[in-house]
């Protein structure tokens, strides 16, 4: 069995030659000198073994989680990163939304007609003395707006053919999770669209464009459903612009308290660009496009371009109202950051789902939960107060954020306290519940917003660097 000799060379590298006529002053200098060479080759094999954990972790991306009340914004924070990751695949995939835009501008359509016409009856009656000027009053409905309503009543038909687009089905059931939800005339309530779950929808729609492209439909010629909607919309676009400024309408709209520019899905501003028969949507079109989530979504955003290119983000989003919350939990502990959205708009308003609980409670109440949650402790979270912008225009409008928020008091109704205020309320929240000391990063925000949301998302993305070097102990 071959026995080590003095002159053989040891484990170190770069290998060290000992000498048969090495002193003991020698001997001690050449162990130091490999301990030090040993401490450097370790320092450096951890280092090695760090910087590939960061660029496995890195290019694996982050996972990241969104969460909030229904319509907080959460698809909406998601299309912002597709199209700040992704522009060229966001702007591919513009197309597909263009039914889901135009259905939410025929639904606003087809609940203004439905409103005016139920109103119609009491509305003389209902109308003060001193608004009864005879630009109203001797305008019933049975001259220029009635006409109008009954030249948009082909909207009808359109509804349900983008319904039945959209759902992939030739008879959709109103109410069917399986499709798309098609919500019955409710006159307290805005008109909405829920999609099930998954990208069932757009699939449907780009498979039934493609072939038609691939048969040689152009817009003019194409007889499908969808082209016979294009050319119904571009045909009415200006009576759907008529019917949004008539006198009468906004009264009843007012008088009723229905603000349709603050509810999801608002196209009316926009109908003459948006009726064209060859309308192609923008980025910030796809933006305030209303579509309700079902069941959780994973979507995975390649990044195109930049220092992050091929870098993978998989973002989680989630249905938002109440019967879709037990789905969240399954996500907790996958993730490394969570954005919790909480609309500041939502004081005023109460849930979709129960109408006895107002919508900042419900946010509050969630965040409470959220933040107390142990399996989350070591996530990261995001902050969105977002619908800034709608904030502003109620509190410009005249709503009283104290008569909602009885403990804001002494305070003026403008926007920059109360989004103060708010975000207070929710930073000592989250102080007083987090199981364990964690750094939160509050924004306020329009998620409509592209421009400013890049400049935050850009902000999210050092979030999650310095959150995966301190998971590498590197920090
Ligand atoms: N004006 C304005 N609209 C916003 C803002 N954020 C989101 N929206 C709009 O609000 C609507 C609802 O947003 P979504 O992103 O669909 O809400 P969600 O949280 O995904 O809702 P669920 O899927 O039902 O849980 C959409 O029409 C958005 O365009 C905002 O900051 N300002
Ligand atoms: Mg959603």
């Amino acid at each position: 069995m071959p026995t080590k000799t003095k002159t053989q060379a040891t484990l170190v590298w770069p290998p060290v030659l000992i000498r048969e006529d090495e002193t003991e002053e020698e001997r001690k200098l050449r162990v130091g000198d490999e301990a030090e060479a040993k401490r450097v080759s370790d320092t450096i094999d951890r280092q090695i073994e760090v910087d590939r954990q960061v660029k496995s972790k890195t290019a694996q991306g982050a996972k990241i989680l969104l969460l909030g009340q229904a319509e907080s914004g959460k698809s909406t924070v998601l299309k912002n990163f597709q199209l700040h990751f992704a522009p060229k695949a966001f702007e591919l995939e513009a197309e597909v939304w263009r039914p889901v835009i135009h259905l939410n501008l025929v639904r606003s359509v087809n609940f203004i007609v439905n409103l005016v016409l139920s109103r119609n009856q009491g509305l003389r009656d209902s109308l003060p003395n001193h608004q009864r000027k005879p630009s109203i009053t001797s305008r019933p409905i049975g001259n220029d707006l009635r006409k109008l309503c009954v030249r948009l009543a082909p909207l009808r038909q359109v509804e349900e053919n983008l319904i039945k687009i959209l759902s992939g089905d030739e008879n959709p059931r109103s109410g069917d999770s399986s499709g798309v939800n098609s919500q019955p005339y409710n006159p307290a309530k805005a008109p909405d669209v829920a999609i099930a779950a998954g990208k069932g929808w757009r699939q449907a729609f780009s498979l039934q464009r493609r072939s038609l492209e691939s048969l040689g439909s152009s817009t003019k010629s194409d007889r499908s459903d969808d082209g016979q909607n294009r050319r119904i919309l571009a045909a009415l676009g200006d009576d759907i612009a008529a019917l949004w400024k008539d006198e009468i309408v906004q009264h009843v709209l007012k008088s009723s308290e229905i603000a349709l520019e603050e509810q999801p899905g608002f196209f009316l501003d926009q109908v003459v660009r948006i009726t064209k028969e060859d309308y192609r949507p923008r980025p910030d079109d796809v933006l305030k496009a209303r579509v309700t989530t079902i069941g959780p979504e994973e979507h995975t955003i390649i990044a195109e371009s930049g220092s992050e290119k091929a870098k993978q983000w998989t973002i989680y989003d989630v249905g938002g109202s109440r019967g879709q919350r037990a789905a969240w939990a399954q996500f907790f502990d996958d993730v490394n950051i969570i954005i919790f959205l909480a609309p500041m708009s939502g004081f005023n308003q109460v849930l979709a789902e129960d109408e006895s609980v107002n919508r900042l409670t419900d946010s509050l109440r969630l965040w409470q939960l959220i933040c107390s949650n142990k399996i989350l402790a070591g996530v990261e979270f995001v902050l969105f107060l977002n619908k800034l912008d709608i904030l502003d225009a109620k509190l410009k409008s005249g709503v009283q954020f104290s008569s909602f928020v009885t403990s804001y008091t002494n305070k003026p109704n403008e926007t920059k306290p109360v989004a103060r205020y708010l975000l207070d309320v929710f930073v000592s929240l989250h102080q007083q519940y987090s199981p364990k000391r964690r750094k939160l990063h509050p924004h306020l925000t329009c998620a409509v917003d592209t421009k400013a949301t890049s400049s935050i998302i850009t902000r999210i993305q050092e979030v999650i660097l310095v959150k995966i070097l301190a998971q590498t102990n590197i920090i």
